[in-house]
């Protein structure tokens, strides 16, 4: 099978050692974990096996396989269109090398991990892929997807920059069209409109067991650690939607049985911290894994691996095709990006949030070279203050140097931070 999708198979056995150690030393090591965590532990052992059988298996009986690296690119429709839409691995060094072979180096990680995972043919998701769709968020992105085209069939979604203009809803909308058009044409099924609500049935009830596990995460002593928690966000982009759904209702309801037991992972005496910012793509366990080091839970995520995925639902407000894409780009147009401007929401966004989850602190994460979440961190920091959360920003890439200086930062930040 590995070489049917003309991987590297030396590179290959490389990354799937270092991930499995790197796995067992991270999370098999924690203590008192939910047992429904059981079934995503099966499924990382599996993310370069089984479901990639599954995937090949759904290529053979005729059917898409669409990878993306971005919230923007509506699920819905590829689902509708009787395809299958899977996240692209980019949160690994292990792949940057290759990325520079062609790119220039100093560009965010992700967006180097992502590309040099093509460029080395070690990911077997990226070339199971029969399209991969981008969008023009950041600059790093879009530039990346025009080199990515020589590679692999590459479709790109514009997403404007302004959101709250009716200039801006109109080429939004146009570009959801478009892109339906375009998932037709790779299919070749129409995409009718009982599948399209379908489609947004199947993705609202995954990001619904998603909230909830989130949810749980408001008491106190958080009854999940926010690595395993962050681990379940990140396997909702590579997993089987119905069986994900499943599994995560699973673990949502151990979870609050957790909590009206009084059962948790964390020390109720210590300080909760919220993470913010730049996304941790698979498999990124960077900052969670320093954090939890220290013994303070990581409790939420504003993050595009987090909340902002799973926040929202569509929730068409009538019968039409017409009403089921608006209701599509609603939902779109609210997820806030440090790519829009100006970004208001997501200032209040991340306040609310910190207090939802009564967090002492909140991390904010910085990828290396991302300008727009980098320069946004001084309005969240500054709301932030104005409602007595203090924030730490942590400018980070993939690599290991800087581990110990981050751990040293985050106790110090702890330590003047009383717990809620
Ligand atoms: S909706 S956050 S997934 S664009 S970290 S590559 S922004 S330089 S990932 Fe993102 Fe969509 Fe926005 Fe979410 Fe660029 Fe920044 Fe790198 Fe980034």
């Amino acid at each position: 099978m590995w070489k049917d999708l003309g991987l590297n198979l030396e590179k290959h056995d490389v990354l799937l050692n270092a991930l499995a150690k790197g796995y067992g030393d991270l999370f098999m090591t924690q203590k008192n974990r939910p047992a429904g965590m059981g079934y995503f532990d099966f499924v990382i052992s599996e993310v370069h096996g089984l479901r990639i059988k599954e995937l090949v298996d759904r290529k053979k009986a005729g059917k898409k396989i669409i990878g993306a690296f971005c919230l923007y690119v509506p699920e819905e429709l590829v689902y509708a269109a009787d395809a299958t839409m899977v996240g692209l691995c980019g949160g690994a060094d292990f792949s940057i090398p290759d990325a520079e072979t062609v790119l220039p180096r100093n560009i965010c990680p992700l967006v180097k991990s992502f590309f040099g995972f093509k460029v080395g043919a070690t990911c077997p998701y990226f070339n199971s892929c029969d399209m991969v769709v981008g969008e023009t968020t950041c600059d790093a992105k879009k530039k990346v997807y025009e080199v990515l085209a020589d590679y692999t069939p590459t479709y790109v979604m514009e997403i404007p920059h302004k959101v709250d203009t009716e200039q801006s809803k109109a080429l939004w909308l146009s570009e959801i069209k478009l892109f339906k058009q375009q998932m037709e044409t790779l299919t070749g099924n129409v995409i009718e409109k009982d599948s399209l609500k379908e489609a947004i049935r199947l993705i609202n009830e995954k990001k619904k067991a998603m909230k909830r596990v989130s949810d749980t995460r408001r008491a106190s002593p958080t009854p999940i650690s926010g690595l395993d928690a962050l681990l379940v966000n990140q396997m909702s982009f590579y997993d089987d939607v119905n069986r994900f759904t499943l599994k995560t209702n699973e673990l949502a309801d151990e979870l609050e049985k957790r909590n009206a037991d009084g059962v948790g992972v964390g020390d109720p005496s210590k300080p909760r911290l919220m993470f913010s910012g730049c996304p941790m793509a698979i498999p990124n366990w960077k900052l969670h894994s320093i954090i939890e080091s220290t013994g303070v839970p990581v409790v939420a995520e504003e993050s595009c691996i987090g909340s902002r995925y799973f926040t929202d639902l569509v929730e068409p407000k009538g019968d039409s095709m017409d009403s089921l894409l608006e209701a599509i780009w609603d939902r779109y147009h609210n997820i806030s990006c440090a790519c829009f401007t100006p970004n208001d929401d997501r200032v209040t966004k991340v306040v609310d949030m910190a207090k939802e989850y009564n967090a002492s602190g909140v991390v904010y994460n910085v990828l290396q070279y991302c300008h727009t979440y980098n320069i946004e961190a001084i309005k969240v920091d500054k709301a932030l203050k104005k409602a007595g959360v203090p924030m730490l920003k942590v400018e980070t890439d993939y690599g290991s140097e800087d581990v110990e200086q981050i751990r040293t930062r985050v106790e110090a930040f702890t330590e003047m931070l009383s717990p809620v």
